[in-house]
């Protein structure tokens, strides 16, 4: 693991103040325990300023467009920025894909989703334009010239908005298209996100000709009591497959996912469920819990993501933005930040219940030197330093510690459970992004737990653990962010944490693996990569 210092000018730093506010602990439950425990821990460069609006991949580049401003350190003046790569890696910027330049964007260019145009028709863009009245319309933009590789200019035809507000609906609660996706006539369905008082809703729109946008009868889905819907996904998934699929994909070896983004807690949830194209109604599964207090992509700082097919590697791959706080006060003194996290495939679980997702492959493209370990045997109390892929063993599960029913909330049960309250099995993990003398440190561990009925529960956590004090701001301007994101149960439960140590940075950062539980754990295998630094815009 490295800790990347300052890489290019205009490089704006964040505060500690609200991640520490923010709470430090995060974890949970997985429902089915496998055996050896594998973890994969990243410490990531960061990669973007602020957030995503519509990533895609045509003719051989990977474009990323992403919500920008280009005029100040707080929210505002929102543009499509755009950069594009041949890797997912390596990053070359263009000019502003998508700007305000007329009454039906003249207030801002949000977020929004690109869909490739069958026949060689070229990608489409549409997005929400904040129109002169304020209102939140959807646009369409088109390459201008489909000849040019980089497609750096987009052209907004005359007939926009293609799709408005109309009387029953809120219209400052009415925006980020999904990508497009046909039906059995070659009809074309979009979801725009919403809100009907508390209640969410993907309100779902079709087409002809991805010009004439008619809303249909009924939503597509909606939720009570989960506030408005932003940046909803929809997608199907492979049953039994890793493989990913094309929006438009239909048939009987499928089930689909549907994503939002809570406004009012920032987080995102998805269901998988089953698609009616016809009735043009998507419905979860009884085993997707569809009140935002189901399955989450990632249980740590990550938000507003998106998914697109990439045709080029037949997966579809999961973008998301880690930010940490949305309020003006702090973003001020934080500059305009915020992180793109590494892309990731998702792809559905055997189980057919819930998504799995693991880094794409390119990012092994960055590895540097390769540290290994294997067969290291931990005891109670015992420290071993090494740098990230692990595979934990435990021999003996009879020291589990009883998992009390009442437990509901794996955040809760990591605050009280932390790295340091000594277990049964487990706590035992890694300390990421440690001093030496390991006063910083960040755990990610594991903790087993047996029910009565002899099943076992596992939680996965992030604690941190940083000395210094929210009140020094100032004094960490040569000090870049380090992000931590935690791959447990081979990619099905994911948590993304932001980390600002004072000590444990460059030279000063290490890894260890440490057990506090009664029983031994062994280290089956370690291996840790310097990363090297990529073209970043
Ligand atoms: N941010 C965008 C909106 C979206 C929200 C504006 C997600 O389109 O709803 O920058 O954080």
């Amino acid at each position: 693991g490295e800790v990347q210092g300052k890489h290019r000018t205009g490089y704006h730093f964040q505060p500690l103040k609200n991640w520490i506010n923010g709470g430090s602990c995060r974890g949970l439950h997985f429902p089915h325990s496998p055996l050896p425990f594998q973890l994969r821990i990243q410490f990531i460069l960061r990669s973007y300023k602020s957030k995503l609006a519509g990533p895609m991949y045509y003719n051989g580049f990977y474009h990323l467009f992403y919500q920008y401003n280009p005029k100040g350190v707080v929210w505002g003046n929102i543009v499509w920025a755009h950069s594009i790569s041949t890797d997912l890696i390596n990053w070359t910027p263009l000019e502003h894909a998508i700007y305000p330049s007329k009454p039906l964007d003249i207030n801002g260019c949000w977020s929004g989703s690109a869909t490739i145009l069958p026949a060689g028709n070229g990608p489409a863009i549409l997005y929400t334009g904040i129109d002169a009245e304020n209102r939140q319309v959807q646009n369409v933009a088109f390459p201008k010239n489909l000849s040019d590789p980089y497609l750096r200019e987009w052209d907004k035809p005359d007939y926009n908005p293609v799709i408005v507000p109309d009387a029953g609906i809120n219209a400052s609660a009415f925006r980020d298209p999904t990508t497009a996706w046909t039906t059995a006539d070659g009809t074309w369905n979009v979801l725009v996100g919403g809100r009907r008082k508390h209640r969410g809703v993907a309100f779902l729109y079709r087409s002809p000709d991805f010009a004439n946008w008619t809303k249909a009868a009924r939503p597509l889905h909606s939720a009570p009591r989960t506030g408005m819907w932003e940046c909803p996904d929809f997608f199907p998934v492979a049953l039994g497959e890793k493989k990913g699929m094309d929006t438009s994909a239909t048939g009987d070896g499928l089930k689909h996912v549907l994503k939002v983004s809570l406004d009012k807690t920032r987080y995102e949830y998805y269901t998988v469920g089953r698609y009616y194209p016809r009735r043009g109604r998507y419905v979860p599964e009884k085993t997707s819990a569809d009140d935002h207090t189901g399955l989450r992509f990632d249980y740590g700082n990550f938000y507003a993501s998106k998914t697109f097919f990439d045709p080029a590697k037949g997966r579809r791959v999961l973008w998301g933005w880690s930010n940490e706080s949305d309020s003006k006060t702090s973003d001020v003194p934080k500059g305009w930040a915020g992180i793109q996290t590494i892309p990731r495939v998702v792809w559905l679980d055997e189980s057919g219940e819930q998504l799995v997702q693991w880094p794409v492959e390119e990012l092994e493209k960055l590895r540097g030197e390769k540290v290994e370990a294997h067969n290291v045997e931990l005891k109670k109390g015992e420290h071993h330093e090494a740098d990230v892929e692990a595979t934990f063993e435990v021999p003996a599960l009879d020291k589990a510690e009883q998992f009390d029913p009442s437990w509901r909330d794996p955040q809760v049960l990591c605050s009280q459970k932390g790295a340091d309250v000594s277990g049964g099995v487990g706590p035992f993990g890694l300390w990421v992004l440690a001093s030496a003398d390991r006063e910083e440190r960040t755990a990610v561990f594991f903790r087993v737990f047996k029910k009565d009925d002899g099943k076992l529960v596992v939680l996965m956590s992030h604690d941190v653990d940083v000395t210094n004090s929210p009140t020094v701001v100032n004094m960490f301007e040569q000090v870049d962010t380090s992000v931590v994101e935690s791959f447990g149960a081979g990619g099905k439960t994911c948590i993304t944490s932001h980390v600002y140590p004072l000590q444990a940075v460059g030279d000063g950062a290490h890894l260890y693996a440490f057990n506090n539980g009664e029983a031994t754990v062994n280290v089956l295998q370690l291996e840790m990569w310097s990363m090297k630094k990529p073209k970043m815009n």
